[in-house]
């Protein structure tokens, strides 16, 4: 039997530990080591996951079992850790957004590509089967022209002003937080399933807390922000709660984009709704198992996850039978099959199925040039 790809974590917040888990699921894995900030840190969390061995980020690196390595840190570790772990000859799965500069994103592109390295942005909204159904429908002709697309990624984790996180700061997320947090994966996943490219972007943000209440102790992602008042420490806060971007596409039609991490009751909930000139697609990522397509000369259709209707493509995203949910777990498992099938061939693929550092150079540009827009209140050519 051959030898089992080793991987390392580095950051074990709240992404961290679900690529361990998407990872524990593949046979031809062992995931061997993490890194955290500190040490004592790394030794903690590698006890509570079960991870035998807890270094440094630079130890990490020197060891040549490791060939694949994870960087699941806050936005502005992103460049200069995957640059480091591909000097050190290791193959890299990356975390969105890519960088938190697009010449960062541009270095990095040209690294990977020197080196042969397998590199992958994390986009896993792109592995819902029902994500891969729409795409494959759309190819095949069932939308037609496209006329417009809608999308909006909501979530409520920062609604109160006691939420606090690192995203919020921009040394650590980088110049925006909604658009390059949950606006890089609608971005991302609205090129992805329509095939067109976004030529322009108009966009306006809103920061609806003006200043937050940062807890003294570190806290994490998604967590509850029931302290005591002397826990807190108040603070200003720069990077926008809201953002409204209207897009232009290289077909000649328009669409908008809606993020917002202040809207209460919306856990986690990105919805698209494509319209063409054959039907509509909607599908929405807290129903995702479930797709609507619209009609106007029948009645509509609402299809379920199952792999007897579904495209070829998408059904091999399926692991289980129609009527048995599949969800946001699933899509990582699924995603790092193809990242270590290329792993296993020791080199990214000539034209790789998943995401690259070039969908993430992608992804960043757009969101550069929405900033932009935003603080020239402006269209801003991508
Ligand atoms: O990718 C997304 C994030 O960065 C996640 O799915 C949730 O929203 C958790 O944090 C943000």
């Amino acid at each position: 039997m051959t030898r089992k790809i080793n991987a390392a974590i580095v950051g074990t917040g709240f992404i961290g530990p679900a690529h361990l888990e998407a990872l524990r699921r593949l046979p031809n894995v062992d995931v061997v080591a993490l890194c955290e900030v500190n040490i004592e840190l790394a030794k903690e969390k590698a006890e509570i996951l079960g991870i035998p061995n807890a270094y440094t980020f630079e130890e990490m690196l020197q060891r040549p079992e490791i060939d694949v390595v994870h960087i699941c840190t806050p936005n502005f570790l992103h460049f200069s850790q995957s640059k480091a772990a591909l000097l050190a000859g290791k193959h890299v799965v990356c975390e969105k957004p890519l960088a938190t500069k697009i010449e960062e994103a541009i270095e990095l592109v040209a690294l990977a590509k020197e080196k042969g390295l397998v590199n992958a942005v994390h986009f896993n909204l792109r592995y819902y089967p029902m994500v891969r159904q729409m795409k494959t429908m759309r190819e095949k002709g069932d939308l037609g022209e496209i006329y417009s697309i809608m999308g909006s990624y909501l979530q409520d984790w920062l609604f109160l002003q006691t939420d606090y996180n690192w995203r919020l700061e921009p040394d650590k997320s980088g110049d925006s937080r909604a658009i390059a947090d949950i606006g890089s994966h609608l971005l991302d996943l609205t090129e992805y399933v329509t095939g067109l490219k976004v030529t322009e972007v108009m966009s306006d943000f809103s920061t609806v807390h003006k200043t937050r209440l940062k807890p003294l102790k570190a806290i994490e992602t998604y967590s509850d922000s029931k302290l005591n008042k002397e826990d807190y420490q108040e603070v200003p806060i720069n990077t926008e709660d809201h953002a409204t971007v209207m897009l232009r596409f290289d077909n000649g039609n328009k669409g908008s984009v809606t993020v917002s991490q202040v809207n209460a009751g919306r856990k986690n909930r990105l919805n698209i709704e494509i319209a063409g000139s054959k039907a509509n697609f909607e599908w929405c990522s807290e129903r995702p198992n479930e797709m609507w397509i619209g009609k106007r000369e029948t009645a509509n259709q609402h299809l379920m996850k199952d792999p007897s209707l579904f495209t070829k493509e998408a059904a091999g995203l399926i692991s289980f039978p129609g009527g048995h949910n599949e969800g946001f777990p699933d899509t990582s498992k699924q995603m790092f099959k193809e990242v270590y099938a290329a792993v296993r061939e020791g080199k990214q693929p000539e034209k790789p199925s998943f995401p690259t550092f070039k969908d993430g150079m992608r992804e960043l540009l757009i969101c550069e040039r929405i900033i932009e827009s935003h603080r020239k209140q402006a269209w801003v050519k991508i």
